[in-house]
C-alpha cells in the first residue's frame, strides 16, 4: 500500500514529490524547544538533554507538542545531530544554557583510529524507538520527518569539541590536513547513511539534512569538504524524499540543484527570486526570518502571504530560514502558521 494513501495529511510530501496542493504545507525548524512552556514544564523534570532524547516517551512527547499546540503540517522527530558523534565513540554533554560540549575531540589520525563503526546496539536505538512510537501515536495525522547533521556540520562539532563562531579549528584542519578531513569526513559520512536508514525502517516519511555551517565555507572547500558528502548520502538513501537544507551557502544553490534531492532549503537571506533562478527541478523550503515571529501581527500575515506569492505554486514548504529562539511567543507561530493554512493558491 502507498504510505500517503495512509496520511490524513500529505501536504508536505505531495510538496515533495511534486503533486498538486492548494495551500503550502508548513513546519518549523526548532518547533519542539525552549519557546514553549510545555516543553519547559517536562524538561524541568529530566535529568537532561540527552535524558529527554534518550527516553523515547519523552522525546516522543516534545515531538507531539508543536503538532498539538501550533498544529504544523509535520511532526519532526525530538533528537539531535550530536547523536552521531556519540554512536561512532565521541560522546558530548549538553550544558544547559551553553550548548554542546564534547570532552574529548577529534583533530588527529591518532584521535579518529579511535573511533568505530555504528555498534549493533547503539544511542542509536533509543531515536529508532522514539520513531516507532511516534509513527504510532501520529496515525497517519501528518508526516514525520527524520533529520540528521551532514558531515561536515558533524566534523565542525567533532574537532571544535563545542559550539563556535568561526569554527576556526575544523576550518584550520581543512586546510592544515586535507587528508585527515576526509578520513574523519567518510568516516561521519557512513555512520550517517547507516543512521538514515535506520531511520526510515523505523517509519520516518521523509529526511532532512542539516548543513548548519555551510556558510563559513568558501565554495572551493565546500566543494571539496561538504558537497561531495551530501552528494553521496543523497545517492544512497533512496525510498522516502530528501531535503538538504545548507545555511549559509547561497554560494552553491547551483550545485545543490544538482542533487538527488527533493527539496531544497534556504535560509532567510536568500531571495526567493535569486534561488529560483538558480534551482528548477526541486521544491524550496523556507526561508521567513526567523525574528518575523517578534513582529505585530499583521506584519506576520503580509509577510508570511507574501513569501507564498513569491514561489511557484506547489513548489514550496513554509518554514522559517533557521530555527526558533527561546524567547519568542508561541502565539506568534500559530498566528503565523495559521495564516498559512487558510491561504489557498487560486484566491
Ligand atoms: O523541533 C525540532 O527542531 C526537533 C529537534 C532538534 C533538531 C532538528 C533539536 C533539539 N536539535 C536539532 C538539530 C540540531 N542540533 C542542529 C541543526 C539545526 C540548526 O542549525 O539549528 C544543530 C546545529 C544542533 C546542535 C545543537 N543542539 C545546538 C547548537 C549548538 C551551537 O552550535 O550553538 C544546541 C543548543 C542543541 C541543543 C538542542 N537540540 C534540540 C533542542 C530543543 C535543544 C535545546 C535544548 C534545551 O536547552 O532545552
Amino acid at each position: 500500500m502507498n504510505q500517503i494513501a495512509l496520511l490524513e495529511n500529505d501536504l508536505l510530501l505531495k510538496v515533495a514529490k511534486g503533486e498538486k496542493v492548494d495551500r503550502p504545507p508548513v513546519w518549523i525548524m526548532r518547533q519542539a524547544g525552549r519557546y514553549l512552556p510545555e516543553y519547559m514544564a517536562v524538561r524541568k523534570q529530566a535529568r537532561s538533554f540527552r535524558a529527554m532524547i534518550e527516553k523515547p516517551e519523552l522525546a516522543a512527547e516534545f515531538t507531539f507538542q508543536p503538532i498539538d499546540l501550533i498544529v504544523v503540517d509535520a511532526a519532526i522527530i525530538f533528537s539531535d545531530i550530536l547523536v552521531i558523534p556519540e554512536a561512532i565513540g565521541l560522546p558530548y554533554e549538553m550544558i544547559p544554557g551553553k550548548g554542546p560540549f564534547f570532552p574529548n575531540t577529534v583533530r588527529s589520525a591518532s584521535e579518529l583510529n579511535k573511533l568505530h563503526s555504528i555498534a549493533e546496539e547503539s544511542n542509536l536505538d533509543d531515536t529508532y524507538a522514539a520513531l516507532k512510537l511516534v509513527k504510532k501515536e501520529l496515525a497517519g495525522r501528518v508526516p514525520l520527518i527524520g533529520f540528521a547533521g551532514a558531515p561536515w556540520t558533524i566534523f565542525c562539532y567533532m574537532a571544535e569539541g563545542s559550539g563556535s563562531k568561526t569554527f576556526s579549528i575544523p576550518k584550520s584542519i581543512l586546510y592544515q590536513d586535507p587528508v585527515f578531513s576526509h578520513n574523519l569526513l567518510e568516516k561521519i559520512t557512513e555512520a550517517t547513511i547507516t543512521y538514515l536508514k535506520g531511520q526510515i525502517a523505523a517509519g520516518v516519511d521523509i529526511v532532512q539534512i542539516f548543513d548548519s555551517w555551510a556558510g563559513i565555507l568558501h565554495k572551493d572547500t565546500y566543494m571539496e569538504f561538504a558537497f561531495p558528502y551530501i552528494q553521496r548520502i543523497c545517492e544512497e538513501i533512496q525510498g522516502v524524499p530528501k531535503i538538504v537544507f545548507a545555511k549559509g551557502a547561497f554560494y552553491a544553490l547551483e550545485e545543490l540543484a544538482k542533487l538527488d534531492c527533493q527539496v531544497i532549503g534556504l535560509d532567510w537571506q536568500t531571495q526567493p527570486s535569486f534561488a529560483l533562478d538558480r534551482i528548477s527541478k526541486q521544491a524550496l523550503q523556507g526561508n521567513l526570518d526567523p525574528c518575523l515571529v517578534y513582529a505585530p501581527d499583521d506584519i506576520i500575515v503580509e509577510k508570511t502571504e507574501a513569501l507564498i506569492r513569491s514561489f511557484p505554486k506547489g513548489r514550496h514548504i513554509v518554514n522559517l530560514g533557521h530555527g526558533m529562539y527561546p524567547d519568542m511567543k508561541p502565539e506568534k507561530l500559530k498566528l503565523l502558521v495559521q495564516t498559512v493554512k487558510q491561504f489557498r493558491y487560486d484566491s
